[in-house]
């Protein structure tokens, strides 16, 4: 049996592996986890993954961490060749976006909103440099295309969009970023955002909005 660990209010990486099912049209059962509970660090979770983290993938015991892996490997399993095309070339270049995300706007996002917005605390100047550097960055790589990695979207797409929306809807200011702005308003039309994201976006509503800047 195929089972997908995500938390309970659908921070950025579980979220994006749940897009990525819906965009795959594939129906696997999904176990949210609470985390303010400890139900990451149970002993029947800790025997499946004993880095305690969500989202995991279970799949009839091969057990996969690590969201843009999970999504690499469902898109993969699905057949479905757009969102990951197999041609080396497309691949490397989703794989270089997601890299960016994971190495630059994950990283940068992490450590300037989360303790804004989780914990209440004032922005970090250094921090804050770090998060607008990755944001040039991204408006960069949408200034030479209509997605992150090319003409159509692709897991890259799925992923920064959850980690941008955790700024978007923490009241970040887009206005310096008019590419964002308007690939971020086209990735909200997708028929399956309301369902995976509703309860993040309700959630993040009950947090402090990120300061002024
Ligand atoms: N790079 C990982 C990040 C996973 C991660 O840190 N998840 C957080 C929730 S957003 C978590 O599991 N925190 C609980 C813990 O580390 O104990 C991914 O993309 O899947």
């Amino acid at each position: 049996m195929c089972t997908f660990y995500r938390d309970q209010t659908h921070e950025c990486p579980g979220r994006a592996v749940w897009m990525t099912t819906k965009a795959l049209n594939m129906d696997i059962e999904s176990v949210s986890i609470n985390l303010e509970k400890g139900e990451h660090k149970t002993p029947e979770y800790l025997k499946m993954n004993p880095f305690h983290t969500v989202p995991m993938y279970n799949d009839n015991g091969f057990v996969l961490l690590e969201s843009r892996a999970i999504m690499k490997y469902l898109a993969d399993k699905s057949g479905e060749t757009s969102l990951y095309p197999k041609d080396a070339k497309k691949r490397a270049l989703i794989d270089s976006r997601l890299d960016f995300d994971l190495g630059k706007f994950w990283p940068a996002l992490k450590e300037y909103a989360y303790p804004q917005v989780l914990q209440n605390k004032l922005p970090n100047p250094e921090r804050e440099n770090d998060m607008i550097d990755a944001l040039d960055n991204l408006e960069l790589l949408l200034n030479q295309s209509k997605y992150i990695a090319g003409d159509q979207m692709t897991l890259a797409d799925i992923s920064l969009f959850c980690n941008v929306s955790f700024l978007w809807m923490s009241k970040y200011d887009f206005s310096k970023y008019p590419k964002i702005r308007a690939w971020f308003e086209g990735m909200i039309k997708l028929p399956y955002y309301k369902e995976t994201n509703q309860d993040f976006n309700d959630w993040i509503h009950t947090k402090t909005p990120i300061k002024g800047h």
